[in-house]
């Protein structure tokens, strides 16, 4: 067990680390230095970030090693420079970003050679501390990958599309069944804090969109004036897409009769039977409202991704406990695109629901919040200092996820005002039979 847990932990650390690599070679020094959006950092930036996270946290922390490079720490310290800002900071220059990210890298793998994975305490047992860098790491190359679709100018980045499934057709919505189920997990070696602990929860019946929004059904909220109804739109949404003269997702852009998109530097039609992308949880929310319906809880989202009303437990994934395939999901940026809605039919749910994982990030309509029992690990500053009602939660994980940041149990948050993230919907509604909490199907 132990071994197989190292196997991976190195699997995913090399894994991240050639993404990374790929991210940040397929442009020049000055396109690594410039800022393509204030809403981003330069990739230089990102680079020696990973670089100084996995510093700290592997060499120092677990590997009780002298510190490499301590002055530049503050440099890359999240909470001290806002992104905007960070392109005036006398960052590392891209090839010593690269030199220093791959000489802790290099003393990284001895230290994960010495390390035992049992009985050294919780940053290390099953080689946590290993599994939440190569989740950082992912996790910037995903930002990255954000960087590279807003930066201006011709294609970096090419990648296959995604293999035609059979997609249907399918029935539009889902019933899961009222009753408890058990969220969060306990076991599962690298969750993040957030995921912790396991907890019962009751949850009504509802119904659940069998696949996500797609493009041609977000048109028709637009073609209906959805974006200039004054009754769709809850909170600061209205006055955000006023302000900003926002008439549809990101990266949109109408000819005539047409609606177009730019994708990674690649002008096309909007595909119609594509999840939609780039929309902010006011959009989700509103289109929600606009079809009579409204966005998933948190906890819906995963009953409807974990639960087996068959036997009562709880899955890793909605297929089963197996780790992602390129048969179940979408993720890892194989392609820089979701499959058409109803793709990844041997990814559905126990009870049909399809591309959960992978695709696009959908949107819930919960904040952020603690579970109870919740402890911060190893830092407050992960998940607990964004607890709040000030960001809603996105679950399952899109097209630019690797699998070692991505599983049932896993949480993203946002402002809800952000749409260059890869974020999509589905939408829900309240079963007519609610209140029969005693689990089965009705
Ligand atoms: C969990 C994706 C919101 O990118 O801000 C990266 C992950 N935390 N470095 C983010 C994270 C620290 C985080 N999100
Ligand atoms: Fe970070």
């Amino acid at each position: 067990m132990t071994d197989e847990l190292r196997r991976q932990a190195l699997d995913a650390l090399t894994r991240a680390r050639t993404r990374t690599a790929a991210l940040t070679s397929c442009v020049d020094d000055r396109d690594l230095t410039a800022q393509h959006s204030p809403l981003m950092s330069p990739l230089v930036w990102d680079l020696a970030h990973i670089g100084n996270q996995e510093e700290q946290w592997l060499l120092r922390n677990v590997g009780r090693g002298e510190a490499l490079r301590p002055e530049i720490d503050s440099l890359y310290d999240a909470f001290e420079h806002p992104r905007a800002a960070r392109p005036s900071l006398p960052l590392l220059a891209p090839a010593e970003a690269r030199l220093y990210a791959s000489d802790v890298r290099g003393r990284v793998l001895d230290v994960l050679e010495r390390t035992p994975f049992e009985g050294g305490g919780p940053l290390v047992d099953a080689g946590f501390a290993f599994g939440m860098i190569a989740q950082h790491e992912q996790q910037h190359d995903e930002t990255m990958l954000i960087t590279h679709q807003l930066r201006k100018g011709p294609a970096a980045l090419s990648a296959p599309a995604p293999p035609k499934h059979d997609t249907g057709p399918l029935p539009p919505e889902v019933l899961v069944p009222g009753g408890a189920f058990t969220m969060g997990t306990s076991t599962e070696p690298w969750a993040l804090d957030n995921e912790r602990p396991a907890h019962e929860r009751i949850v009504p019946a509802f119904h659940i969109d069998t696949v996500p929004v797609t493009c041609g059904k977000y048109q028709a909220f637009i073609e209906d004036g959805g974006y200039r109804d004054r009754r769709w739109w809850a909170g600061e949404g209205w006055d955000q897409i006023r302000r900003h003269d926002i008439g549809s997702p990101l990266f949109w852009r109408r000819e005539g009769h047409v609606w177009l998109r730019r994708r990674f530097g690649v002008t096309e039609e909007v595909p119609p039977d594509e999840p939609v992308l780039h929309v902010s949880w006011y959009e989700a929310d509103a289109y929600a409202r606009w079809a009579g319906r409204r966005l998933p809880t948190e906890a819906e989202w995963e009953k409807a991704a974990r639960h087996d009303p068959g036997t009562g437990l709880v899955r890793r994934y909605p297929w089963g406990d197996e780790e992602p395939s390129v048969a179940h999901a979408n993720l890892g940026q194989r392609h820089l695109r979701p499959a058409p809605a109803g793709s990844y039919p041997q990814g559905a749910s126990p009870l049909g629901v399809r591309q959960l994982i992978g695709d696009v990030w959908e949107w819930t309509a919960s904040d952020f919040l603690p579970y109870p029992g919740f402890v911060a690990f190893p830092y407050r500053e992960y998940s607990e200092v964004f607890f709040g009602s000030e960001h809603k939660v996105l679950r399952g994980g899109s097209f630019a996820v690797d699998p070692v940041a991505c599983r049932g149990t896993f949480r993203n948050w946002d402002l809800p005002v952000r749409r260059q993230i890869f974020s999509g919907f589905r939408t829900a509604r309240d079963a007519e039979e609610r209140g029969s909490g005693n689990g089965e199907p009705i």
